[in-house]
């Protein structure tokens, strides 16, 4: 009986704290909304590279600019209707992940690559992708390197923290070359160990070789080879346990998606008012639903068009045909264009 006894009251005592800890999950998660912290504080905290042309860097006024600083813009005016309540956090590769964890920042828009890793073990979700890339190589012109296997024995520098790292070790060792590589912490003394002959390649995302040639005084001295030897996708992140924040900036990027599919753009965006496509009405939120299902205005997609553009917009004034950066769509084109960008519907 006594055994009896205490075995009921081990019972109890465990659904006591079984309850106990429920609720204090509930709880705070309640206390720990993003998206209610956001709104509460007035501002978004972005997370960007320090300088990557095309992608994010302050312009000649300090005011931030580039494709990952425009979803950060995005996501602002979904959530504001004010492309201007955002402030920038301007990290390092090392430093990135654990300002998303340590929640100083609200999201990171930092041509980051989406990996099982980064999403699992650092406790990460990845929103869809931005930019596909690939890592490539940048080597002097004068030196008539024209393909990867003449780097064999190479000095290679490379920036710390990136996946940049594992995959050139990964793809020398493959194929049976060696190399040496030559770390840094920042991207400027990658860029001018290079520039300065330290090494004799420079490695990093395409989209990162094309900004940093975009920057060079003499930027035909240099060559970016054609091979490619990862897939990079690049795409905005958020901290896990917080699925109604990571809806958020999921179907902001889809809204930009979405609205070249439809061809609405920041300049046509106000004749669709008069669309009778039903479609169309509900991602502007003339048919209302959308907005609510995300905690957000029923104009967040209106708005987000109007103030920041489709993706193509935003696609050739950061680093397209209009940008220095001059990169092609190629698979960043639509989907029915032959690229990759795929939205879910808006229903
Ligand atoms: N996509 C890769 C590389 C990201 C990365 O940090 N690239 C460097 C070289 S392009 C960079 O953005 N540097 C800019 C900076 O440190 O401000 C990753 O997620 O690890």
């Amino acid at each position: 009986m006594e055994n009896q006894a205490t075995f009921g009251d081990i019972l109890v005592k465990i659904l006591i704290v079984m309850v106990l800890l429920t609720s204090s999950t509930v709880f705070s998660v309640v206390k720990t909304s993003t998206l209610e912290n956001i709104k509460l504080h007035k501002v978004l905290k972005c997370g960007v590279s320090a300088g990557l042309a095309g992608f994010s860097a302050p312009n000649s006024k300090g005011k931030w600019q580039g494709l990952d600083v425009d979803i950060c813009r995005a996501i602002a005016a979904a959530v504001f209707g004010d492309v201007n309540k955002v402030q920038y956090i301007a990290l390092s590769a090392q430093q990135r992940f654990v300002a998303l964890q340590s929640g100083e920042i609200d999201v990171l828009s930092r041509n980051s690559t989406f990996t099982l890793t980064r999403d699992t073990s650092l406790g990460l979700n990845f929103a869809p992708v931005v930019y596909y890339d690939g890592q490539g190589f940048m080597v002097k012109r004068k030196d008539r390197v024209s393909k990867i296997s003449d780097l064999n024995g190479a000095s290679i520098c490379i920036q710390q923290g990136t996946t940049t790292e594992l995959n050139l070790a990964d793809y020398f060792r493959a194929n049976n070359l060696k190399f040496k590589p030559v770390v840094f912490e920042n991207n400027d003394e990658v860029t001018q160990a290079f520039v300065k002959g330290r090494c004799d390649a420079l490695t990093t995302d395409i989209s990162g070789l094309a900004a940093e040639k975009s920057k060079f005084k003499n930027p035909d001295n240099y060559v970016i080879l054609t091979e490619i030897i990862s897939k990079e996708p690049l795409a905005p992140v958020v901290r896990h346990g917080d699925d109604s924040w990571f809806d958020v900036v999921k179907y902001v990027i889809y809204a930009l998606i979405t609205a070249e599919e439809f061809g609405i753009t920041s300049q046509n965006i106000d004749s669709f008012f008069k669309t009778k496509n039903p479609k169309i009405k509900r991602f502007l939120g003339i048919t209302k639903g959308n907005g609510k299902a995300l905690g957000l205005d029923e104009k967040w997609a209106y708005n987000i068009v109007k103030m920041v553009g489709n993706y193509h917009e935003i696609f050739e004034r950061n680093v397209g045909k209009q940008s220095s950066l001059k990169l092609e769509r190629g698979v960043n084109a639509l989907w029915k264009n032959g690229g990759l960008h795929y939205s879910p519907p808006f229903k």
